[in-house]
């Protein structure tokens, strides 16, 4: 049996998930179910990254310890998984007593195998917390007179002369080139391949592998002969997760690590391909260990091209809330994050960038799943309901003459194809491809739909009546089982359905070529619900209020509150105080003024002078705003007018509403006029 062993990067702590840790573990997750399904033994890890400077600095600003931290915020992931249908996965935290015991036997196999490879020495440079990485000057973009890391935005902190230990990662550029070349296969896409050996060819510095000036990590297990205490660099500890998993006891190695290592492939962001290509191979080189079989690195997902992010309140979209968004009803949430799923899936090919929009998301849901899926569904099992008393589904030979114009011929010939062309698809972990293909299929199932048009055909007399519906009948079964990978619960309803209560298993495809045919040949089809209605501008206005309105709520449940600055009056807007003399330019700029334009506006219950709006403000969705207007504007007044925003008030509730920033009025009690300008102006323009 081939086995399959798919990972995540496990994520960090400092914070609850978003959309761009679910894409991934939802990338994984439907690419485990397809080999699940095709019968291969599959092993899928997630979980958590809990040491490091960066989760000991965020317990810090919480006024926790590291561990309570880490306890509070790792199983929101595990949860997060769960809620979102995420299936047979294993769940690593770095705290476990078991994978602290791996790392140490990592280090103590490099030890023993390349004695050499690891020697103390002082460094000094600079560091940046958000990536836990070290960095030369010339890979650092200049913020003022500061040094600043180009992902983060964020300066760097310059690590003065501490002692550490040393990895000699200069030693393996040449080796990791030749691994590379010898498997073309260790790296993907090829995009990312030619980066990284452009990287090697530039030659390697050794690498700091222990930080003293903290001590929330794995301990190094042998002693600094000055006595300093040293803890493993996270990334060392960290990329060790996906071995420790599979390890028995407390050394590397066991039943589990010879049968799936071999198989493990890592899918991970593009932000951490230096730590999964180099590092990570060149410490398995050293401890003389075997490789993964490859390393898969996609894109990611932006927000009007900002990359969804912790730091980016605004950008980090719920993946929970959008799914209930979509779903329309908490006991449809399955059915969301199918939706979810398909567009995440099927919009970017993995490996390539994705901006997230509304537009892109309702266009795929309307048009792929509520017209293409959904109408198939629907068309097919309301006339086999119909028809199915008189002419049974029945499959008959001699419609199966393999001529160019014979529809039921080419269905048969186009299922083959695209079961074949689909699995194909999700082995090279391109599953936009597989859905492209089936989808593809989709289309002509409806297209054979009215070329026979079977509700013409008399139901008594016309025998190809029965080998109609069986055609239809068997496409649901086949595209059932092709869309389960990644729409389970979609697979579930058309299974129930079409009757088919077999274990979901990948189609065979077998010589005869003819995919259809393994369909059993008893099934009992009732007529479905709807699955996917079409979301309309009322639905998809809410929609964004939702999904809007939690983006930048979403914070980690530990985080302090700051200490309130004076008495809160409740629901009362806050009134800015008026400034007692001169401001300086310096104070005016730190107000973040934009354009806004109104999408939605309605009244809020019991509270006679408020207004709910959610404002465009350039973001990846409206910022919820309470305004106290209502005595001077009706909801249908403002839609579609642009205003000025104060963008970076802190949130604050109002009228039990999350409020994310004000907009400019004129006036106190009585609302004399909203502010504007005098010509269009795009959305998040910055106002001076
Ligand atoms: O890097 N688009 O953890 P992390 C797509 N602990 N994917 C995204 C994304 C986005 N906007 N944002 C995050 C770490 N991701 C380390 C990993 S592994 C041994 C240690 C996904 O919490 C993507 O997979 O910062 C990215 O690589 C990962 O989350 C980073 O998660």
């Amino acid at each position: 049996m081939s086995t399959f062993y798919v990972t995540t990067p496990i994520y960090y702590v400092n914070d609850v998930p978003h959309l761009g840790h679910a894409y991934t573990t939802l990338v994984c997750d439907a690419l485990a179910r397809f080999h699940r399904m095709r019968g291969d033994d599959t092993r899928f890890l997630t979980g958590t990254d809990e040491h490091g400077q960066k989760v000991e600095e965020a317990a810090t600003k919480r006024g926790l310890t590291p561990m309570q931290l880490v306890d509070q915020v790792a199983p929101r992931f595990d949860e997060m998984w769960k809620l979102l249908g995420i299936t047979d996965y294993r769940f690593i935290r770095t705290t476990s007593e078991h994978h602290k015991a791996i790392v140490a036997s990592l280090w103590k196999t490099i030890r023993a195998t390349n004695p050499d490879d690891l020697y103390l020495e002082t460094y000094q440079g600079w560091y940046c917390v958000g990536c836990e990485a070290f960095y030369k000057e010339s890979e650092l973009v200049k913020d003022g007179d500061a040094f600043a890391c180009a992902t983060h935005k964020k300066p760097v902190s310059w690590l003065d002369k501490e002692r550490s230990w040393f990895f000699r990662l200069s030693k393996y550029a040449e080796p990791l080139l030749a691994h590379i070349e010898a498997h073309p296969e260790f790296i993907r896409p090829e995009s990312y391949r030619n980066e990284i050996v452009s990287f090697l060819k530039g030659g390697l510095k050794d690498l700091s592998v222990s930080r003293t000036s903290f001590s929330w990590g794995v301990p190094v297990p042998e002693p600094d002969p000055k006595g300093d205490v040293h803890v493993t660099y996270v990334w060392m500890d960290a990329l060790t997760n996906y071995l420790s998993d599979l390890c028995e006891g407390s050394a590397i190695g066991g039943p589990d690590v010879d049968k799936y290592w071999k198989s493990a492939v890592h899918v991970i962001g593009k932000d951490i391909l230096r730590f999964h290509t180099v590092y990570w191979p060149a410490f398995l080189m050293s401890a003389g260990l075997p490789l993964p079989k490859g390393i898969f690195a996609h894109g990611w997902w932006t927000v009007r091209g900002e990359k969804i992010s912790k730091s980016l309140p605004a950008t980090r979209i719920d993946p929970l809330t959008l799914a209930d968004a979509l779903a329309g009803s908490p006991e449809k949430r399955p059915i969301g994050i199918d939706a979810m799923r398909y567009y995440l899936l099927r919009e970017v090919p993995l490996g390539n960038d994705g901006d997230f929009t509304f537009e892109s998301l309702f266009g795929r849901f309307n048009a792929d799943l509520a017209n293409d899926l959904g109408n198939l569904i629907n068309r097919s099992l309301t006339m086999i309901a119909k028809f199915a008393p008189a002419s049974p589904p029945k499959r008959d030979d001699q419609y199966l003459a393999a001529q160019s114009e014979n529809p039921y011929f080419q269905i048969e010939l186009a299922a083959h194809e695209t079961c074949k062309l689909a699995a194909i698809q999700f082995e090279a972990f391109a599953p936009s491809k597989a859905l492209e293909v089936i989808w593809r299929f989709v289309g002509m199932a409806n297209r054979f739909i009215d070329q026979t048009q079977p509700w013409a055909m008399d139901r008594a007399k016309d025998p190809a009546l029965a080998h109609c519906l069986w055609c239809l009948q068997s496409s649901l079964w086949l595209i059932a089982r092709l869309i389960d990978p990644v729409l389970p619960a979609t697979s579930r309803a058309l299974r129930e359905w079409i009757g088919d209560t077999a274990p979901v298993t990948w189609p065979e495809v077998s010589g005869e070529g003819r995919v259809l045919a393994a369909a059993p040949d008893d099934l009992v089809a009732r007529p479905p619900s709807p699955l996917f209605p079409r979301l309309d501008e009322p639905m998809q206005n809410a929609i964004v209020v939702k999904v809007a309105g939690d983006a930048a709520a979403t914070t980690a449940p530990t985080e302090a509150k700051p200490p309130p600055r004076s008495k809160p009056v409740k629901d009362k807007p806050v009134e800015a105080p008026v400034a007692s003399g001169p401001i300086t330019f310096d104070d005016f700029m730190k107000v973040e003024l934009r354009v806004g334009r109104v999408v939605t506006a309605i009244a809020v219950p019991k509270m006679k002078k408020l207004l709910h709006l959610t404002v465009d403000l350039g973001e990846a969705a409206p910022r919820s705003i309470v305004a106290g207007i209502a005595l001077a504007y009706n909801p249908d007044q403002i839609v579609g007018k642009q205003v000025l925003v104060v963008a970076n008030l802190a949130p604050r509730k109002v009228g039990g509403i999350e409020s994310q920033g004000m907009i400019l009025a004129a006036g106190d009690e009585s609302i004399l006029g909203l502010s504007s300008l005098d010509r269009d102006a795009p959305p998040g323009t910055r106002v001076r």
